[in-house]
């Protein structure tokens, strides 16, 4: 068993390390572990650039905080609630989600996501898009380079 020493930071840039399929092991120390699985985006449908995507996000070791995504594809990257208001699914755009030690947030189709503007043309089905995630961790900031696989309509 590996044992890790590292900052907050460091240890955000080894869990982008690993697959996205594979959650990171916790082990920290210092700060809060994050790992994450099914990183998504829908493929735009027809010429619209605009989309959503999605991953589960899990952190051990202490709370954090997303404060926000980005990535070299897309143009701007918000982070949106849904919820049920007046009988309708209505969409809100929110500044954070707080993630618990031990818990692990779920953005998904169909429930709380990111909503993705000026998607660009590298965003295809089957190809995969770097998102890069922010994060406080009680005051230190962390970052996390997900790999998110560009799905179809369908898939
Ligand atoms: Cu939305």
């Amino acid at each position: 068993m590996t044992r890790l020493f590292a900052s907050a930071a460091l240890l955000a840039f080894a869990a982008a390390c690993a697959p996205s399929d594979a959650p990171t092991p916790a082990a920290s120390e210092s700060g809060p572990v994050l790992s994450y699985t099914d990183a998504f985006v829908m493929e735009p449908i027809g010429a619209r650039d605009m989309t959503m995507g999605g991953l589960t996000l899990r952190v051990d070791g202490g709370d954090v905080t997303l404060t926000g995504a980005s990535s070299p594809s897309i143009g701007t990257i918000e982070m949106h609630t849904m919820a049920m208001s007046d009988g309708r699914m209505q969409m809100r755009q929110v500044e954070t989600f707080d993630i618990a030690d031990g818990e692990a947030l779920e953005l998904k189709r169909g429930g709380n996501h990111f909503m993705m503007f000026d998607v660009g043309e590298d965003v295809v089905s089957g190809e995969t898009i770097d998102i890069t995630l922010t994060l406080d961790a009680d005051g230190e900031p962390m970052t996390l380079v997900v790999e998110a696989d560009v799905r179809a309509v369908g898939d």
